[in-house]
């Protein structure tokens, strides 16, 4: 059986009319729209401005040290290349709740409180504690979106998953044993096919997928500079390690999803 016949049916359209009249909606659109132009700038670009702490093959990951209040909310810039999938097919993954227990380490429950559309989720995610620091919890929307080619921008089309957080006053933070923790998450994906030669049929060797990984996250509350720094560089390159290998061993022996 095909898991992702499961998915999200987000199919080709950008934007489905199912949000326009959702609350959130002009807030999801903007945050999705800017965090887009953000992961397109390059890195090598901006010079001075990330600082390399993590590389390992094809992928390299930068932060760059802010703080606010004496929290820790380095921001984090990851670029990584994998063969065999698409950015649909790695979107899905990273997009779909069905999946998510099986590549996230930081997480104990993830939640599903609202389908506000097909390609819309707001979540309550309760990860898991690190000593001696209090629990964390999250709440936040997950929008899945594809950005048709456009003739202005360099490289093929986009599919693109934003997180972010928000505030719902029925769900206030800090009430119970969780502090809550506050991300700004975006998954940019771009496939590059090589055209097989004779017109033959493109098989998974033809595809590659660049893959840029942005991420702030406030902790919400104090948390000890040195450990969440730590923790930071740790997890972090094994995450993007785990999820993209979780997405090619998935994706193997099924059809392509384009
Ligand atoms: O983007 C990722 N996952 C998405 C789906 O879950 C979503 C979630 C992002 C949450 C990021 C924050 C995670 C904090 C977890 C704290 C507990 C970790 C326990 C680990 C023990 C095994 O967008 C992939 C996310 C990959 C996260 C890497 C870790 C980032 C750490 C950043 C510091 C967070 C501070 C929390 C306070 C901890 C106190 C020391």
């Amino acid at each position: 059986h095909s898991v992702l016949a499961a998915g999200t049916g987000t199919g080709n359209n950008s934007i489905s009319s199912a949000h326009h009249g959702h609350h959130m909606w002009p807030e999801i659109e903007r945050v999705t729209m800017e965090q887009i132009h953000y992961a397109r700038l390059s890195v090598e670009d901006s010079v001075g401005v990330w600082q390399l702490f993590a590389e390992e093959g094809e992928m390299k990951m930068y932060r760059r040290e802010e703080e606010v209040n004496g929290m820790v909310i380095d921001p984090l810039k990851a670029c990584h290349v994998v063969k065999g999938v698409t950015g649909h097919e790695v979107c899905e993954y990273f997009f779909n709740p069905q999946y998510r227990l099986e590549w996230e380490a930081t997480v104990e429950t993830t939640t599903v409180l609202e389908k506000i559309a097909d390609d819309t989720l707001l979540f309550l995610q309760v990860h898991k504690r690190i000593w001696p620091a209090s629990q964390r919890d999250a709440l936040f929307w997950s929008h899945m979106r594809h950005v048709p080619d456009d003739k202005d921008q360099d490289g093929p089309d986009i599919w693109v998953v934003c997180n972010n957080s928000v505030d719902i006053p029925d769900l206030p933070a800090n009430t119970g044993k969780c502090v809550r923790l506050y991300l700004t998450v975006c998954l940019m994906c771009q496939t590059f096919v090589d055209p097989p030669k004779d017109g033959a049929k493109v098989t998974r060797n033809d595809l590659t997928c660049k893959i840029t990984y942005c991420s702030v996250v406030n902790p919400g509350g104090w948390a000890p500079p040195a450990v969440l720094r730590a923790v930071y560089k740790r997890e972090y390159p094994k995450f993007l390690k785990r999820f993209t290998n979780y997405v090619i061993d998935q994706c193997q022996d099924k059809p392509i999803l384009f």
